[in-house]
């Protein structure tokens, strides 16, 4: 992350063009490459506005005479081609680069376990023996200490759920049978909102989370308080009492309800 300080730096000072001023280091990079995108097409737009503005007006119809007629300007054909490449080339560049440090995956401070399930998340703190499990109303909170390298292991335990948090300008699927492998080191402290984004059954709208950023010093006296890891952060357990909790009715069987689409 260090090699794109300077750049980002200067990002800073642009506006996001509708995207989030991400709290991430990862986040920044997207956001870096997207405040390119957007100038760059911004500048093309312009030009070749331009270009048709110039030719409409200045070639409009003044007789009926036959206007002077070209088959080839080879510099100018010349031009348009290699020019577009070029700008290709760059952005795929920026791209190329850009994605090998959202998806770098550097020696990790500490992992979390985050699990999607039919309607709620679990997030395992690994080496620490603390588990946070939320289903449907009550949103659960992943707290995470600011500045420190953290590996999240993303899987499912049924269907196709979306790991969503817009401060952070990520998303990633959380599949069955598949762990997405990511890195988050977070600047900015506070609380953010998550929910999934893949439409995964009845209660889908209701798989929201929190991201809950805190200083290091507080992230090991919230530890020190949440051990847990009994039957009630178990998910199956979570699933059995899920809806019966929120609607009053039984609940369904984990495999019912729907599939990611
Ligand atoms: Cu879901």
């Amino acid at each position: 992350m260090a090699p794109a300080g300077g750049l980002l730096l200067a990002g800073c000072n642009l506006p996001t063009f509708g995207a989030h001023r991400a709290i991430s280091s990862q986040g920044q990079d997207s956001l870096k490459l997207w405040q390119g995108f957007f100038i760059t097409g911004a500048v093309v737009f312009v030009i070749v506005f331009a270009l048709i503005a110039w030719a409409v007006l200045r070639y409009r119809r003044r007789s009926d005479a036959m206007p002077r007629q070209f088959q080839y300007h080879t510099l100018i054909e010349i031009f348009y081609t290699v020019i577009p490449i070029i700008i290709v080339l760059v952005l795929f560049g920026f791209t190329f680069v850009t994605e090998n440090n959202v998806d770098a995956l550097p020696a990790p401070k500490m992992a979390v376990t985050v699990t999607g399930f039919q309607w709620g998340w679990r997030f395992h703190y690994t080496t620490k023996n603390v588990t946070v499990i939320g289903v449907e109303l009550q949103d659960p909170e992943m707290v995470l200490p600011q500045n420190e390298t953290v590996r999240i292991y993303l899987e499912s335990h049924d269907v196709i759920h979306g790991f969503y948090v817009p401060a952070l300008d990520f998303s990633r699927y959380a599949q069955p049978g598949i762990v997405n492998k990511f890195t988050l080191n977070l600047h900015t402290l506070g609380t953010y909102r998550g929910q999934c984004t893949q439409f995964c059954g009845l209660y889908h709208s209701l798989m929201r989370f929190r991201v809950k950023v805190v200083t290091p010093a507080q992230f090991a006296a919230w530890v020190s308080t949440h051990h847990s890891t009994g039957p009630e952060a178990s998910i199956s357990n979570a699933e059995k009492t899920a809806l019966a909790r929120s609607t009053g009715r039984a609940a369904p069987t984990a495999t019912t309800g729907g599939s990611g689409s």
